[in-house]
């Protein structure tokens, strides 16, 4: 009896379990482009045009393989406009009554599935280090789940950067290595870029025909597109750049984009790049001689460490997760986060680049984008919809606990032991944002002062109910403590004047 063997855009792995599941002979496998998928957010045009374009070669190759694909295309007048729509329509062709899957990484299309009227067998995702009964387990009557003790965890099960029982070099974690500020300049001349084929090319029109309004620019599109073109970018990031990935991890640079940061975070989510593929490969590296121990650590964490983690958190916490809002935070996104348009270079740079890249690295969505939301008060459900419609790499497992987590502290500190905050005086120290910036980074008040200075305060002093007893808060609170009263009040009276002119 023929069965359908549902592959979903971010699951384009031939190792994908509903596929191993499956019997070629026999089953159909169902692949869609849909609209319900397309607008649940307005996503960046690149990334809907990375996902068609992949899926469509991912699904020549299935049929290569042997594997009956059923296709659908956006544009195809019987698209029915959604998944189940889509294995409901398939089922009538075939005459199938049941489908077999792959969890999706995210609740509302689990819930989806699980409402369909067909039989369903959801298979775990197996393409993570760790399983979720895993997590669940290490995470299990721990007062704090920090992931620096998980990524032990991680490091233990798969013997990366291990010696026996002991971490490789004698420490598990170089981070103290890995904060040098932006460099005069860069000796990486950025990702791979790959010219758009036939396929690109047909998808590139039908997103910019379809989505051609959305937040961003579809052209030019230069991501890869199949298993073969990522491996060739992963193994361009592993000679050119992670020597130095380390080193400069946390800069920021107005005319450098990328530094020397991977952009494999869209391979990896959809099943182009294998995590463990990837670790192997950067660990080589270590062991060849040709990266060291604080890069090649650093990059490992990352991956087993931080993005297993935060899926382990996702689906630990349940669907309410991205909802959170512990600080009660209500105030509307501000218009230039969709325009760039803001005095505050810091804030236009990523934003201009997140447009134009559907990119920006860890520190730009952090320490910029993440951390002026949270001392502005933005809602954070609305900064979770903002981070999953503007990058190529986002997925709700991976984009809600950053976001809502990590970034904006509203799950009220799982992630995080304290909040991502802080003044101008980190991004200065971290990039070269504030030389060519209209505010002044050294100026705490008064009309040139730099926004994120008042913001800080402003921040500290609304929720010192709630930080103020968190000890690695406690030296901060000392210090505005300390400051002159009337000083105070001027810090907190121009930081409301900002945050009026906002909305
Ligand atoms: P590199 O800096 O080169 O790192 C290598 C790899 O490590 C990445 O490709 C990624 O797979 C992994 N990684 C690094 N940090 C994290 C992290 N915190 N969580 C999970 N994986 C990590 N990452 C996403 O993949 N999707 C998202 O939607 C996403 N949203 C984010 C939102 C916010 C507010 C923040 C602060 C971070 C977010 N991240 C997200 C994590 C991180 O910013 C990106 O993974 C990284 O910028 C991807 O670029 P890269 O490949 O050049 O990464
Ligand atoms: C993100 C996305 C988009 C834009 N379009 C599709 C699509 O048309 N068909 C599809 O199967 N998947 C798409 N995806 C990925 C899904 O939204 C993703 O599988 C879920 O959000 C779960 O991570
Ligand atoms: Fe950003 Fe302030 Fe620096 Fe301007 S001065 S770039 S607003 S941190």
């Amino acid at each position: 009896m023929t069965r359908l063997v549902l592959v979903l855009g971010d699951q384009l792995s031939e190792t994908l379990s509903a596929l191993q599941a499956a019997d070629k002979s026999s089953d159909v496998v169902v692949m869609a482009e849909v609209a319900e998928e397309a607008t649940y957010v307005q996503h960046h045009p690149k990334k809907i045009a990375f996902i068609f374009a992949a899926m469509r070669k991912f699904a020549a190759r299935l049929r290569d393989d042997g594997w009956d694909v059923r296709y659908t295309q956006l544009d195809d007048t019987e698209n029915a406009g959604s998944i189940p729509g889509e294995l409901l329509r398939r089922a009538e062709d075939t005459g199938a009554s049941e489908v077999i899957a792959t969890q999706p990484g995210e609740w509302r299309l689990i819930d989806a599935l699980e409402d369909m009227p067909l039989k369903l067998t959801m298979k775990p995702d197996t393409r993570f280090v760790s399983t979720q009964e895993e997590f669940d387990a290490w995470a299990e009557g721990r007062k704090a789940l920090r992931m620096e003790y998980f990524y032990r965890d991680m490091r233990r099960k798969t013997g990366l950067l291990m010696e026996g029982d002991d971490p490789e070099g004698g420490k598990w974690n170089y981070d103290s290595e890995n904060r040098k500020p932006a460099p005069d300049d860069i000796a990486f001349s950025g990702p791979m870029q790959f010219t758009p084929d036939e396929t690109v090319e047909e998808v590139l029109d039908l997103v910019e025909a379809r989505f051609g309004n959305s937040f961003g620019t579809l052209r030019p599109f230069w991501f890869a597109t199949d298993q073969g073109q990522a491996r060739r970018a992963l193994a361009h990031f592993i000679t050119y750049a992670l020597p130095r990935f380390g080193d400069f991890q946390d800069a920021m640079m107005n005319d450098n984009r990328f530094l020397y940061h991977a952009m494999i975070s869209p391979y990896l989510n959809v099943g182009l790049l294998d995590p463990m593929e990837v670790c192997k490969a950067a660990e080589d590296a270590y062991k060849d001689g040709h990266a060291p121990l604080n890069a090649v650590e650093g990059f490992i964490r990352q991956i087993i460490g931080w993005r297993e983690y935060v899926r382990g958190i996702y689906f630990r916490e349940g669907p309410d997760y991205p909802r959170r809002n512990a600080l009660n935070h209500q105030r509307k996104l501000p218009d230039f986060y969709w325009t760039g348009e803001t005095d505050m270079n810091c804030l236009s740079k990523a934003i201009t680049q997140t447009a134009e890249e559907a990119y920006a690295h860890h520190i730009q969505r952090l320490m910029v984008t993440g951390n002026f939301a949270l001392l502005a008060g933005i809602n954070p459900h609305e900064v979770h919809e903002w981070y999953l419609r503007v990058y190529v790499d986002a997925f709700e497992w991976v984009e809600a606990p950053n976001t809502v987590g990590m970034s904006q502290f509203a799950d009220g500190g799982i992630i995080a032991s304290k909040p991502y905050v802080s003044s101008g005086a980190y991004i200065n120290r971290m990039s070269d944002y504030c030389k060519s910036c209209r505010y002044k980074v050294n100026d705490k008040t008064g009309k040139d002062a730099c926004p994120f200075n008042l913001l800080y305060w402003h921040f500290l002093d609304r929720h010192a109910e709630r930080f103020a007893k968190n000890q690695r808060m406690s030296q901060i609170y000392a210090n505005w403590k300390r400051m002159d009263e009337g000083r105070k009040q001027t810090i907190l009276s121009e930081a409301e004047a900002f945050l009026d002119g906002l909305s």
